[in-house]
């Protein structure tokens, strides 16, 4: 989130777009309720009805799949009215800047495709570089390759007409929206966006968000209160994994992960460190170096050294190009490249894609190590309905895991917020939580390599380590210590007191901090701030419900990322009634800043965007895989042979994998005409591996089902409650028919088109609970995540007369 929960109360309209809030996220939607209750107008915008659109002002159907065009009429519409936020776009946006000559855009696909390698030459979409290497800025907008000027012209083809063709949304709909979400374009108005995996969960994922980003910058609603792109996490610490680089891509704090041509610190920091021309832009990850040495210096503490590169070259590297994600993973367990692994914490037997291919894949392994607090899909998989387990080669290891409320540490929630949590009571029988499996594991390799030797001890040997868990020591480990006497101003910290923030780590080896973006969080002067729970404000806080003492939140406990653009080049409020930041004459009140330095019209002034390299919010990304401007793009299945944007009918560049139980049906196959969607229930958690063993919630929720309209139910001969056989190109599942109005059919190019929906929670294990959603679903994915495209396949369906086939 850029923002938090309680600042959604703020918000004057308020979008729900690809997700379930009231049902997945019950306990924070109440501020979107109290947001309603100050007035803000409710949208949800969603294939299907639910208990979030029930509380909205309007629920809006779309095909799942086509979030791109409905955004993208908006941008189209926001730009034909004029009704964006001048001020913001012109003075802190890229809307000025003018592209480079390399980039072009025609039917579909941006210049530089490689259609063999199904990947762009990004290098050609580059913005214009001036003689001192510098952006080219025409402030006039004369110029055709201006930001602003290109981005019209690309979605001036999202007309409501195209939109509504493709979409199923009726013009009337859209329009309402449009008009609703626009009229916060207004300086004293905000308008927050609440997206999750109805966005996420596609082979367009990025650029959905992406494109929300567009229109926020548009509306001049990043960096205020009660606006904002906020990401409902959802695993409860899912915010805290990606911090601390739960992803192979990136090591912790957002930096990348080295790779094969960096071979020294010198060529990872050239390659990673960001410079400007711009005096006015802060470029703060002109700081990387700091943070990058700080890290090898938490990792491997006496040992790093700045003559050896604070051990940089022990850090495995990454072959560029190559994919080292989940699927990839299974991907090569299918293809017997990995011989055994360890499964912890996650059931992917049930919640993968093309969960058919994952099980056969997983019969590959020699060895498996799982830790559970049930059995389940995975760790039974050798078992399952229809194997016989002597025919299975797979030693498996059942580690029981404690409960996570037998432990303790911290979670850190959507908006960015660090807390802790003690342990409740202590695990049961042969229970061990996470640390207590692994540390005791990693101690008994590094004895065996003291003993034995072994291939590559450097790192192992060389590790910062402690051999005993202890979550309060790791926290402070993850804020920081100098290792070297310091003074800051005119305070003195000792080697082996803890840094006070960011702002103090440096590249020589004399500080560390295992994240720097948490760096703050346990400082000698105020403790453990995670267990802050003080709920004192100033009254320009109490305004906004800002509550600054009220644990922490990263970085450096400022609750509203951007707040910068929240006030104009004088550093006045654009909404005097909703002030995040404020500048006194001599200081910043409100918020901590983006930054001490003083408002823009300052010469010591700095932009607002200070994450990016020329301190503007950019509506032109050269970054992403699939284009600068999101584009699009048909589901990898679709019901469609063509859509009216352009003739490129799915992205170009999605990834997939190439096995014979890896089959993507054709464009409009009459064998899968239907879409399907899926999505998780209030009752159960995730894959249900652990809320299908509590009984009560099983009672409530006990076995799968497929919703679907009375219209479809109709023309198939299917009544509620019917035994229901659906069909992928890659398997077949039984559930149960849920006849309801809360699925309708969609009018697409002039056809209707039916949607489907399932939960994924139910699997074999747990009597009764049938099959598995995840057997029908596709493994099609995201360019640049490789998320997979979970909301989106196709299938058909028909009445079973008796259901069999459990699994
Ligand atoms: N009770 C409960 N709470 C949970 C979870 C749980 O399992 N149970 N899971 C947690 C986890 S890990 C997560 S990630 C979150 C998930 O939170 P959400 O993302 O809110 O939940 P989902 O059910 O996956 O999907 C959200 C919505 O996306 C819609 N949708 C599908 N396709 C599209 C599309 O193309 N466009 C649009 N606009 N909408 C689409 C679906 O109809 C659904 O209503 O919830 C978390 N909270
Ligand atoms: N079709 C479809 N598939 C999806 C999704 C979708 O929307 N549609 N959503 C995706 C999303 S967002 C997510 S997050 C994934 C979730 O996928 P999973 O993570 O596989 O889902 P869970 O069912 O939560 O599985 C977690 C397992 O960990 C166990 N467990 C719980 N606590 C502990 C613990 O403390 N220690 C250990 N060792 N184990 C524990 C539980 O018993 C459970 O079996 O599913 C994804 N799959
Ligand atoms: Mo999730």
């Amino acid at each position: 989130m850029t923002n938090h929960w309680i600042d959604i109360k703020n918000a004057d309209s308020v979008l729900i777009i690809g997700s379930n809030a009231a049902e997945h996220h019950p306990v924070a939607f109440k501020w979107i309720m109290k947001a309603k209750d100050n007035g803000a107008v409710l949208m949800h915008v969603d294939p299907k009805f639910s208990r979030t659109s029930a509380r909205c002002d309007f629920h809006v159907p779309l095909r799942s799949g086509t979030d791109i065009p409905f955004l993208g009429g908006m941008v189209n519409y926001i730009l034909e009215n004029g009704c964006y936020h001048k001020d913001y776009v012109n003075n802190y946006t890229d809307a000025a800047f003018v592209v480079g000559d390399g980039y072009a855009f025609e039917d579909g696909l941006f210049s530089g495709f490689n259609a063999e390698a199904r990947k762009y030459d990004k290098s050609l979409w580059a913005k214009a570089k001036g003689a001192d290497g510098g952006p080219v800025i025409d402030p006039t907008h004369q110029n055709p390759r201006c930001v602003i000027n290109l981005m019209k012209d690309h979605y001036s083809r999202y007309t409501l007409k195209n939109v509504s063709d493709i979409t199923g949304v009726s013009q009337e709909n859209l329009l309402k929206v449009y008009k609703n979400f626009c009229a916060t374009g207004r300086p004293d108005k905000a308008g927050t966006i609440l997206y999750a995996l109805g966005w996420t969960q596609h082979t367009v994922g990025v650029q959905n968000i992406r494109l929300s980003s567009l229109v926020q910058l548009l509306l001049g609603n990043i960096g205020i209160a009660g606006g904002g792109i906020n990401a409902l996490r959802g695993e409860p610490n899912v915010q805290g994994s990606t911090d601390h680089a739960l992803l192979y891509n990136n090591i912790p704090g957002y930096h990348g992960t080295p790779q094969a041509p960096w071979q020294t610190l010198a060529e990872y920091n050239k390659a990673n460190t960001p410079v400007t021309t711009l005096p006015n832009s802060a470029n703060w990850w002109g700081n990387r170096p700091k943070y990058v040495a700080s890290l090898l210096k938490g990792w491997f503490g006496d040992a790093a050294t700045p003559e050896n590169d604070f051990c940089y070259g022990l850090l495995p590297k990454l072959e560029p190009g190559e994919d080292y994600s989940y699927m990839y993973i299974m991907d090569k367990i299918y293809n017997n490249k990995i011989k055994g692994g360890f499964i912890m914490g996650v059931n992917p037997m049930n919640s993968f894609p093309n969960t058919n291919k994952m099980r056969t894949a997983l019969d590959n392994l020699d060895w498996l190590v799982c830790s559970e607090i049930h059995n389940s899909e995975t760790t039974d998989n050798w078992m399952r309905p229809g194997v016989d387990p002597k025919t299975k080669k797979t030693e498996v290891f059942l580690l029981p895991s404690a409960h996570r409320i037998e432990k303790a540490g911290t979670i850190s929630n959507s908006g960015r917020w660090l807390q802790w949590f003690d342990k409740a009571v202590e695990p049961g029988g042969e229970a061990r939580n996470f640390a207590d499996v692994v540390v005791p594991l990693f101690n008994t390799i590094r004895t065996m390599y003291k003993q034995e030797g072994g291939v590559l001890p450097e790192p192992i040997m060389k590790m910062h380590w402690t051999d005993k868990y202890d979550p309060e020591e790791w926290a402070r480990r993850i804020n920081g210590f100098f290792w070297a006497d310091t003074k800051v101003g005119d305070k003195t910290y000792k080697r082996g007191q803890l840094v006070p923030t960011f702002g103090v780590l440096k590249d020589d080896g004399t500080t560390s901090s295992l994240n720097w973006i948490y760096t703050g969080s346990w400082t000698e002067e105020d403790g453990n701030k995670s267990r802050r729970r003080d709920p004192s404000q100033t009254p320009l806080q109490a305004n906004i419900g800002l509550f600054p003492n009220w644990s922490w939140c990263w970085p450096l406990n400022r609750r509203i990322l951007y707040n910068r653009a929240s006030v104009d080049v004088n550093g006045k409020p654009f909404n005097p009634k909703r002030v995040v930041i404020e500048w006194d004459g001599t200081k910043w009140v409100g918020d901590v800043p983006d930054g001490p330095w003083p408002p823009m019209s300052d010469p010591k002034g700095k932009l607002p965007f200070i994450m990016v390299k020329d301190g503007h919010s950019q509506f032109y990304g050269p970054g992403p895989a699939d284009g600068p401007f999101p584009e699009h793009y048909e589901p990898a299945e679709t019901p469609l042979a063509s859509h009216p944007f352009s003739k490129q009918l799915s992205s170009p560049v999605y990834k997939y994998h190439k096995s014979p139980m890896d089959q993507i049906a054709p464009p409009a196959d009459p064998r899968y005409p239907i879409v399907l969607t899926t999505y998780s229930l209030t009752e159960h958690w995730c894959g249900g591996g652990e809320t299908r063993n509590v009984p009560n919630l099983l009672e409530t929720e006990p076995q799968l089902y497929v919703e679907m309209s009375h219209e479809l139910a109709k023309e198939k001969g299917i009544k509620n409650g019917d035994g229901v056989l659906l069909e992928s190109a890659r398997g077949k599942c039984e559930a149960i028919a849920m006849v309801t109005v809360r699925i309708r059919p969609f009018t697409i190019m002039g056809k209707t088109v039916h949607l489907v929906g399932m939960p994924f929670a139910f699997g074999w294990t747990t009597p009764k609970c049938g099959d598995s959603t995840n057997r029908l679903t596709v493994g099609a994915y995201d360019p640049n995540t490789t998320i997979p495209e979970s909301k989106a396949c196709c299938v058909n369906l028909h009445k079973a007369d008796k259901l069999t086939e459990i699994g």
